[in-house]
């Protein structure tokens, strides 16, 4: 009976251990995020922060050898389709640059176009610092092709491709200011002079350029250092060169201080949302970064509305998996904070702790579908013993569980019965309702 026990439980971890809240990778550090639509699913290519230690890139400074793709059908569930691009396999790149800076992607003719910043390793011919390269796919997860050379004429980092519904595509770059030029057709040279995009902001730092058009509005959107730390900030034009209209902020400056915040933004099932980054598994060292999405909309007039970066992210949760309360919707201010399980592998995630009676936990959008659920589990401890209750709906919404935690130091999966099951998406609210000291790691229905 023990061994069908443990074999449950295992199997229950290993089903759930996928996540949709923020950030949406957790088992590596990703920064720069490049979001794409290929047929059904979202593709992302974001840059791939590593550790630089001595003799491996500059410790102290960004640190990256290669590229992944990851994809979904559903922004909840992701897949990792491995390395599409490495440093010491491009016959270009300085082997030992580290220096695999924001990337992007687009669909041209069945072919996908990768395009990477980093530095060569033949100074004289393509000049110190960075320049711009393209991989070449017949799938958006690759296998890559690296071009032998660089694409001629462009010096900077923070590429982004678009292309206009006339079929001309353009390219876009930074390296201070924000600098555009056509394509060929090919996707691989320029074909127009190169253009400073003169009319966005003329103080502080500019990159990271993001153009799309939605309604005849061509937004060009990019990081821009107004203050201390990047904003993410947006113009809008009617045509890909403008002239453009510096309109405002997409996302405000990081309360956690991470310097560099860099965007992409997309439509997906007729919802649009913003992908960018954060700090959240290296709170102390700002050059290892995480991806992160919101939800994006617009009003009226198609200006953009401001988007306040949240840590329970986009989609929908099942009530059977392994619900994170941690990437909460909203906190109780009084008595719940938010800790690393684990200060010495931040990959393991966090924990909620309720500190004192009243204190809360809220996550909206979970799915209890349409079958009764009878039992919830919740893996916790507790200083001195505790009793949660879970309600749906609000604050005050009806009681589904009432979990007694036992005072216990160790982590226990503890199980309930579901008293009042309900179908259906709801608002989900874990409340301390007696005791102190209580951290919950997950809680999921069966
Ligand atoms: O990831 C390295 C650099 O930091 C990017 O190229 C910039 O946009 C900033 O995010």
């Amino acid at each position: 009976m023990k061994k069908i026990i443990t074999a449950c439980v295992s199997l229950l971890i290993c089903a759930n251990s996928l996540f949709a809240q923020n950030p949406f990778i957790r088992d590596q550090f990703t920064a720069d995020p490049s979001a794409r639509v290929f047929g059904n699913r979202v593709y992302v290519y974001p840059s791939h922060d590593i550790l630089a230690t001595e003799g491996k890139g500059r410790v102290g400074w960004f640190c990256m050898e290669d590229y992944h793709v990851f994809s979904s059908d559903n922004l909840t569930d992701w897949t990792d389709h491995g390395m599409i691009v490495t440093q010491n396999k491009v016959p270009w790149v300085r082997p030992d640059s580290y220096s695999m800076w924001a990337p992007d992607c687009i669909e041209r003719n069945g072919k996908y176009y990768f395009y990477f910043p980093t530095a060569a390793k033949d100074t004289v011919a393509y000049g110190r610092g960075f320049t711009i390269g393209v991989a070449v796919a017949d799938k958006p997860e690759g296998p890559y092709i690296p071009q032998e050379t660089p694409i001629k004429g462009v010096r900077g980092i923070d590429p982004n491709v678009f292309i206009d519904n006339d079929g001309q595509a353009y390219l876009y770059w930074s390296a201070g200011n924000i600098y555009g030029a056509k394509l060929k057709a090919n996707m691989l040279e320029l074909d127009s002079e190169v253009k400073i995009l003169g009319d966005l902001p003329t103080k502080g730092l500019k990159e990271g350029p993001y153009v799309f058009e939605r309604n005849g509005i061509y937004y060009m959107t990019y990081p821009h250092v107004e203050n201390k730390t990047e904003r993410l900030e947006y113009a809008i034009g009617d045509n890909p060169f403008g002239p453009f209209k510096i309109v405002g902020a997409v996302m405000d400056e990081s309360a956690s201080g991470c310097w560099t915040n860099h965007h992409s933004i997309i439509q997906f099932k007729n919802q649009w949302y913003l992908f960018y980054h954060d700090k959240d598994y290296s709170p102390r060292f700002d050059k290892a970064r995480s991806i992160r999405i919101d939800s994006l909309s617009f009003n009226a007039d198609g200006t953009i509305r401001k988007v306040i970066p949240t840590l329970r992210g986009v989609g929908i949760t099942k009530a059977t998996s392994q619900i994170q309360i941690d990437r909460y919707t909203q906190l109780s201010t009084d008595g719940s904070s938010i800790a690393f399980l684990d200060t010495m592998n931040r990959f393991k995630g966090w924990e909620t702790i309720f500190a004192k009676p009243g204190a809360w936990s809220q996550y909206n959008k979970v799915d209890f579908g349409s079958k009764p659920l009878k039992s919830v589990t919740i893996n916790a401890r507790s200083v001195d013993g505790g009793i949660l209750e879970v309600r749906i709906d609000n604050l005050n919404g009806p009681v589904i569980a009432e979990i007694k935690i036992p005072k216990s130091n160790e982590w226990k999966l503890i199980e309930a019965p579901v008293l009042n099951y309900k179908a259906g998406i709801k608002n989900l609210f874990v409340i301390l309702k007696n005791g102190t000291q209580t951290g919950t790691d997950w809680i999921s229905f069966k």
